[in-house]
């Protein structure tokens, strides 16, 4: 498992480091984002993390993700947590209990995994594994454009600040004070078992989010007209930057197992223009999530906003904005690292608390991904550099302060660990 010179693989104490988390996070089947907060397996962390272990294990990697589709619906949505068997039910809130459907949660999430998939085939899985997966995660993506295009445009919209995988930003502190909360059910958070109170979301943000998936629940998870019922309703630049990513990846997955790439393509098209001309706001020119319940753009500038350089075909004005938006003082501290997951000049930035201002290597890592793709290597480089400066102060931690690389949240984080292993092996 350790690099060694022969192996190809570096072998910085960082990735040594790195290997040994992932392999202390692996379970048999799949890795868990954290052996204490997060028992069980989320499914945006399985994308990232098969990613990781793609460059020391390329059977784990395609393990992790077929993992993970084993907990796909029907219908197709891949829920945001695989539940393990044989963890107590009070190790996470909410828990199987509480979402009954079996051993998964009712919500989705980002859905980055047709382009882990490819990421993963390109290291060996092999062209079996391609076409075990192609299948499901076209239904994934058949699954969000029948069921969550809301405006009929070709957006997918998240039904809870959770499926945008950066469930406290305030991006959604508006959308979530319109949710009236008081008939939340008595519920015991477990975060704060496992965290500091100072890092993570308040009480008031927690109600809500158990009210909005009790909805959920009520209606079997059905998605149905999701205008007439939803209490939360948005569409995310970063979530379709990724649904779109992944409807190129699909094609080219279409393409390797024999499958017709054209409707993936299609979907491409259709996704893409639905996030230049839906998803700008004119007014602050700037990309910023549509809260469909208030009808009008979310007036917040966060991390989010700069998720579309993930499109290939972003005109290049556009890329020229966001790339001088993400490293101008609002996202990167001059003495500091790392672009923050919200403006560091707000007034309600918060360096230290869970996606309202620290750091993170996923969005890290994807606008680097992004900012490649657009021939922007050197601010991609930066980035890369920035994830590595974080974990040489602060460790593997979930998240960091910008400003001075102390991490928080909590150590020993899988996708941390996941893409520090990608970077460093490129
Ligand atoms: C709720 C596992 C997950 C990540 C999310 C992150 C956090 C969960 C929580 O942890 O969310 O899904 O309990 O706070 O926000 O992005 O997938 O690492």
């Amino acid at each position: 498992m350790t690099g060694s010179p022969s192996s190809g693989h570096p072998v910085t104490p960082l990735a040594d480091a790195a290997r040994a988390i992932l392999a202390a996070n692996w379970t048999g089947r799949s890795t868990v984002p954290s052996r204490t907060l997060y028992p069980h397996q989320w499914s945006w962390d399985a994308a990232f993390n098969a990613i990781g272990w793609s460059h020391v294990d390329p059977a784990r990697a395609a393990q992790e993700l077929e993992s993970l589709l084993g907990a796909q619906w029907d219908d197709g949505r891949i829920p945001h947590i695989a539940f393990h068997a044989g963890v107590p039910e009070e190790a996470y809130f909410p828990g199987p209990a509480f979402w009954r459907h079996g051993a998964t949660s009712g919500i989705t999430q980002p859905p980055v995994h047709p382009v882990a998939a490819l990421e993963v085939a390109r290291r060996g899985a092999g062209p079996a594994f391609l076409e075990r997966v192609y299948p499901r995660l076209a239904a994934q993506h058949d699954y969000l454009a029948r069921s969550r295009d809301a405006r009929g445009a070709g957006l997918a919209a998240i039904v809870h600040p959770w499926e945008s995988g950066l469930d406290n930003a305030p991006a959604w502190d508006e959308p979530l004070a319109a949710v009236d909360a008081s008939g939340v059910s008595p519920y015991r958070r477990r975060d704060l078992d496992h965290a500091d109170p100072a890092d993570r979301p308040s009480d008031a943000a927690y109600d809500r989010y158990v009210l909005l998936a009790e909805r959920y629940r009520e209606r079997g998870y059905e998605d149905g007209d999701l205008r007439a019922w939803s209490p939360f309703l948005v569409e995310d630049p970063l979530f379709n930057a990724l649904y779109l990513a992944g409807a190129h990846a699909l094609a080219e997955i279409a393409a390797r197992v024999g499958a017709d790439p054209a409707p993936h393509r299609a979907a491409a098209e259709r996704i893409h223009a639905a996030l230049v001309d839906r998803l700008w706001d004119e007014e602050h020119g700037r990309f910023a999530p549509y809260d469909l319940v208030a009808e009008r753009f979310v007036d917040r500038r966060s991390i989010v906003s700069l998720a579309p350089l993930l499109d290939p075909d972003l005109p290049a004005e556009r890329v020229d904005r966001l790339a001088s938006e993400l490293a101008s003082e609002h996202f990167w501290d001059p003495d500091g690292a790392g672009v923050t997951s919200y403006d560091r000049l707000a007034g309600d930035f918060e360096p230290r608390r869970y996606w309202r201002g620290p750091a993170w290597a996923n969005t890290n890592w994807l606008l680097a991904r992004g900012l490649r793709a657009h021939g922007r290597g050197d601010l991609a480089a930066r980035l890369d550099e920035a994830t590595l400066w974080l974990v040489e102060r602060g460790g593997f931690c979930e998240y960091f302060d910008a400003r001075t690389g102390e991490g928080h949240g909590s150590r020993d984080f899988s996708w941390t660990a996941a893409l520090v292993l990608d970077i460093l092996e490129r």
